[in-house]
């Protein structure tokens, strides 16, 4: 009778840390979480790239990456890539949690996978405050990325890895584990300049 009971209780206890840690995990984050997985089936079709492109999510051909230099009253990206984005000029208006106007594929082999989404929001006159999503301030305002966009689009924006793990967070602009190294077109990105804001 004995040893079952020491294999039970462990057993146990070790059920109810876990339950506890799901609860108190989970609890903070959960209508993000939610919100998030709500995103990643609606966008599921966009791994094929020409749906995308299909739906004007246009490909801007540079895969993006940075060195993780670092400069004063300049963006700072860690070491690490973007990938290729697509734009979709056609989405318009106060960010859309369920509608980012840029998605962001990996080159792989000699395909595209998905790998990121991103909001896009230029600093307009009406714009009266930081935009958030996901309870996520955006970065910046800061100038565009040259080459692939001018200086002169200054610019919010917010990246989430919905679709690839990123050891940095869901929510940082480059993922280390991200390689623009099976694209003809790899573009090393120098840092962003910082702008004023509202
Ligand atoms: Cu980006």
């Amino acid at each position: 009778m004995k040893c079952p009971r020491v294999a039970v209780y462990p057993a146990i206890a070790l059920a109810l840390a876990g339950a506890g840690l799901a609860v108190t995990a989970g609890a903070a984050d959960e209508p993000h979480k939610a919100q998030i997985e709500a995103l990643r089936k609606s966008l599921e079709k966009y791994q094929d790239y020409k749906v995308a492109v299909r739906d004007l999510y246009l490909s801007t051909v540079g895969c993006v990456h940075y060195s993780g230099e670092k400069m004063a009253h300049h963006m700072e990206y860690a070491k690490g890539a973007m990938g290729v984005h697509f734009v979709n000029v056609t989405v318009q208006g106060p960010p859309d949690p369920m509608k980012p106007n840029v998605l962001i594929y990996e080159p792989t082999g000699k395909e595209l996978k998905l790998v990121a989404v991103e909001w896009l929001v230029p600093l307009t006159p009406d714009l009266k405050e930081r935009p958030s999503l996901f309870g996520q301030p955006f970065m910046g305002p800061m100038e565009g990325h040259e080459p692939l966009i001018p200086k002169e689009y200054v610019h919010y924006d917010l990246h989430a890895w919905v679709f690839k793990n990123n050891p940095l967070g869901m929510f940082a602009p480059t993922n280390p584990d991200v390689s623009c190294k099976d694209s003809d077109f790899a573009l090393l990105e120098g840092p962003t300049k910082m702008m004023p804001g509202p």
